[in-house]
């Protein structure tokens, strides 16, 4: 994907599993379209995560409600399962299959890798990365094994290198938040609990989208 069109669709990126849902995954995700979330990428992980054919099935089902809004679907980690899909992406840390091969495997789909330094920022970009997470910007409870939290210092040191990679802040982002990751140089906020466990995923997503816009 061009990366004026990748930056875009980053604004508002939308990641969640069945774990993170308090109601059904397919209505969160519906809602969060309706409150205007530009990416999507669905991640299983956690206590209780479905494997197997549930999580098959609800990968489909989810990218189903993502391609009829022509939201793309990415898929966290599991590259064996966005292959199958036929998936618009994959995102990986750095703990999880190397960036370089992975490339190699989806050809130009989108690849985001999750980086915490700047060597990290720099490596990813040589292996082929089309945007890097940064984080965690903030505290979170939704990742336990999160990195230490950076602030948006890491996002400030790869702009005023002027390195120029579409990047996604996230960890522990709200709608009160959220604009400083964009003040900082980043090109959007990626948000679980914000919009998976709010009472109101589309209004919760319409708030963020004003504070990122
Ligand atoms: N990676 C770094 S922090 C985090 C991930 C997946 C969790 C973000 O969740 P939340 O609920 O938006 O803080
Ligand atoms: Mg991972």
């Amino acid at each position: 994907m061009e990366s004026s069109i990748l930056r875009h669709k980053l604004n508002l990126y939308f990641i969640m599993g069945s774990t993170n849902c308090l109601k059904g995954s397919e209505d969160v995700l519906l809602e969060a379209i309706k409150g205007g979330i530009t990416m999507f990428q669905y991640r299983e992980k956690g206590k209780n995560a479905l494997t197997g054919i549930d999580k098959l099935k609800l990968a489909r089902s989810l990218q189903k409600i993502c391609a009829l809004h022509q939201v793309p679907f990415i898929v966290n980690d599991d590259i064996d399962l966005a292959v199958e899909l036929d998936a618009d992406g994959v995102h990986i840390g750095q703990d999880d299959a190397d960036a370089g091969e992975v490339r190699e495997r989806i050809g130009n789909k989108i690849l985001g890798v999750s980086a915490h330094t700047m060597a990290e920022v720099k490596k990813a970009m040589k292996d082929g990365a089309d945007y890097i997470g940064a984080g965690p910007i903030y505290p979170t409870v939704t990742k336990e094994d999160a990195e230490p939290v950076k602030g948006t210092l890491l996002i400030e040191a790869v702009r005023k290198a002027g390195i120029t990679i579409p990047i996604v802040g996230i960890g522990g982002i709200t709608s009160a938040n959220a604009r400083a990751v964009i003040e900082a140089g980043g090109d959007g906020v990626s948000v679980i609990s914000a919009i998976s466990l709010s009472g109101d995923p589309c209004g919760a997503a319409e708030e963020l989208l004003r504070s990122v816009q």
